[in-house]
């Protein structure tokens, strides 16, 4: 089996996490990285072994011999490499949040799809170890069909120390980790119907939105709050990375709890088991649940890149979840319901449904 060669676009926080990530994966090599601080794309190829680095996109693609290019960079960069990717015919895979709006993020799957080009998203969380275990018990049938669902995000980590960028952004919660949670909603509950939205700014000091309340109706029966919170409050116990969820169905329930532990709730009793992530040597302990979903996050995408099987994670697939968190901006901004209607939410000045 050959080896599948790969150009790394971006040498930031998570690049460092996503090179490790695809050195886990056998059959695929990172050949070159790019970023426009040269010194920053040295210093991560001297680490990772990478032969070649360039300050230079375009001259990237016409000197290396690529099956793919993997963007890792500033999500108002995106739409520029994802689009240089396809203009080259060379698969794709772009980082969460897919870009700054919807209609950015809809003109990039459009224009990979008219390019016949794969377009992929490097979105992890449904990838975790207990998140899917989650999935596989709604899927068994045990606790019935949902009616209801809260997922949680909230926590008091200083994420601003860790990752600075995120307190630049005019639009923060909602697209950092919102992206994931409306994601891991749209895998357990299907899609959206209509969404509520209220988002609120704590941190005095950031430019976005670092607490959201999202509340909609999804695969036609099951009402899901999602909660996102990085106020650095003071919480009794701080869970981050984690998702917490707790999953009521019309035959028992489900809890996603602190540490991994999975408790299900029957008529005969309630059953509990820890799902805890693998450890890698190379992942932030701080982050250790999310960090180890980016293997089997690139093992799927990698499957996908051979031919040999379906990506969860398409572009089309993740602009489903892009419009769940662009609507959720509208409907916090107008402070009305959004029904997602098809393949669109439908925008300012249009017909609403109060909840
Ligand atoms: O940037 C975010 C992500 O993708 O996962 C967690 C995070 O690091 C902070 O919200």
């Amino acid at each position: 089996m050959r080896n599948l060669r790969f150009a790394m676009f971006g040498a930031g926080f998570w690049s460092r996490f996503q090179l490790a990530g695809w050195r886990e994966l056998p059959g695929v090599e990172c050949v070159a990285i790019f970023n426009r601080t040269l010194s920053k794309a040295q210093a991560l190829a001297k680490e990772f072994g990478v032969p070649r680095t360039y300050a230079d996109p375009e001259e990237l693609l016409r000197k290396e011999k690529l099956d793919f290019v993997d963007v890792v960079t500033d999500v108002d960069t995106h739409s520029r490499y994802v689009k240089l990717a396809a203009a080259h015919k060379l698969p794709v895979i772009g980082q969460k949040p897919m870009a700054p709006s919807l209609s950015v993020a809809e003109d990039m799957v459009k224009t990979c799809r008219d390019a016949g080009v794969p377009f992929f998203v490097n979105e992890n969380f449904r990838w975790q170890t207990p998140i899917r275990q989650v999935k596989q018990i709604l899927a068994s049938g045990v606790i019935g069909t949902p009616f209801r669902a809260r997922l949680d995000m909230v926590s008091g980590f200083p994420v601003f120390k860790n990752q600075p960028f995120l307190a630049e952004l005019e639009q923060f919660v909602l697209t950092d980790v919102g992206s994931h949670i409306l994601d891991v909603a749209r895998f357990y509950f299907g899609e959206a119907e209509r969404l509520y939205c209220r988002a609120q700014r704590i941190h005095p000091t950031i430019k976005g939105e670092d607490v959201a309340t999202v509340i909609m109706k999804m695969g036609g029966v099951t009402t899901v709050i999602v909660e996102l919170g990085y106020a650095e409050n003071a919480l009794e116990q701080d869970k981050f990375p984690q998702t917490l969820a707790f999953i009521e169905g019309d035959q028992g329930s489900l809890e996603l709890c602190v540490d991994y532990w999975i408790r299900v709730t029957t008529r005969e009793g309630t059953m509990s088991k820890r799902y805890p992530p693998p450890r890698y040597s190379w992942a932030d302990p701080a982050y250790d649940v999310c960090h180890a979903s980016i293997v089997p996050c690139q093992a799927n995408l990698l499957q996908a890149l051979r031919g040999e099987g379906p990506a969860e994670t398409t572009g089309e697939d993740n602009i489903k979840t892009a419009r769940l968190v662009f609507a959720s901006y509208e409907s916090a901004r107008t402070g009305q319901v959004m029904p997602i209607v098809g393949d669109q939410f439908r925008a300012r000045g249009s017909p609403v449904v109060r909840i």
